[in-house]
């Protein structure tokens, strides 16, 4: 890579048996093809594409499935490999890109990223970007599927408790969750996370505040914790009318400008130091309307700008 060009490593993670609808295995070629890294190269980055994770290697038999978990044992796999990579990535000083694939992939991401950045004593913060928590377990899904599994799995909930195997688990803790557009959530998920000192922006809420106020929050958070902060993006974030080509979409999202000033904000801030961009599936989608959006979003949270002036960070924030 050439000197003093921040460096972006896009890794592909065509996973997609966590999900109920096939088709997220197609995500990281259609997110290529809409053209990550020529957006991102042009706005002066080094981009490597490392291409896409393979899951060669069955992890050996360390007990039974947990009931209630879809596939698990392909995932667990999945996910060891992932995790290694990932903390890879970080170590070489990459900014990485994690292009899935269903949302189970953060589970190993987000874990291998985590323990890089616990070795530096510099607390992790992870930005849930979903119409939905994500936040079951095995005892309380109703659909076993266990994209709707990740935050908790991140947050040291209990039930997956061997999907790592021998690698280390790295809890982020639930007062590190930001869960933030959210308007679908199960009965026994809701009344877990309700539980949790979990900070949640639902749609409600970015009805009432906006986003600006709303992710300024977030970010003041991460600053006075000297943290760092991954971004998990779920496409369903979005309107459907903006991202039709998702396997869960749920009415009520955010607009087209709602994302792109989270994106605008998060950027300014300097704080992101890795992204999962999870459950785009190119077979639902409308000639390719939902990669493109969600390639031009990517170029908002890097550094694209409307004008090169900045906006006054004035505003005033409510109170918990
Ligand atoms: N996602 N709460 C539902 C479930 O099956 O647990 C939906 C999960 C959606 C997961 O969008 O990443
Ligand atoms: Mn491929
Ligand atoms: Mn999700
Ligand atoms: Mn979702």
């Amino acid at each position: 890579s050439e000197p003093n060009k921040p460096l972006i490593a896009l890794l592909g993670v065509p996973i997609e048996i966590g999900a109920s609808q096939r088709g997220t295995l197609m995500g990281p070629d259609a997110l290529r093809t809409a053209g990550i890294g020529r957006v991102l190269d042009q706005l002066g980055f080094a981009v490597e594409d490392h291409g896409d994770l393979e899951m060669t290697a069955v992890a050996p038999s360390d007990g039974p499935a947990p009931a209630n978990a879809k596939f698990y044992d392909d995932i667990k796999a999945w996910i060891r490999a992932l995790s290694e990579h990932a903390f890879l990535l970080a170590r070489s000083g990459a900014v990485p890109i994690f292009m899935g694939g269903d949302h189970s992939l953060s589970m190993g991401s987000v874990n291998g990223v985590a323990r890089y950045w616990q070795e530096l004593n510099r607390p992790l913060f992870v930005l849930w970007l979903d119409a939905h928590a994500d936040y079951n377990t095995p005892d309380t899904t109703e659909t076993g599927n266990m994209h709707g599994m990740s935050a908790a799995f991140l947050c040291g909930e209990p039930g997956l408790d061997h999907l790592l195997g021998d690698q280390p688990r790295v809890s982020i803790g639930p007062d590190r969750l930001d869960l933030f557009g959210i308007r679908s959530i199960d009965p026994l998920e809701k009344k877990l996370v309700g539980e949790r000192p979990i900070a949640v922006a639902d749609m409600r809420a970015i009805d009432e505040f906006g986003v600006g106020v709303l992710i300024r929050r977030v970010i003041e958070k991460v600053k006075a914790h000297n943290g760092v902060l991954h971004v998990s993006f779920d496409v369903d974030f979005l309107d459907p009318a903006v991202a039709p080509g998702v396997g869960t979409t749920v009415p009520g999202g955010a607009t087209y400008r709602e994302a792109h000033l989270v994106m605008e904000l998060l950027h300014d801030c300097g704080l992101v130091r890795s992204v999962d961009i999870v459950e785009l599936n190119p077979f639902l989608d409308e000639r390719g309307r939902t990669a493109r959006v969600a390639v031009e979003l990517v170029g908002s949270l890097f550094g694209m700008q409307i004008t090169d002036r900045r906006t006054p960070s004035n505003a005033v924030l409510p109170d918990d």
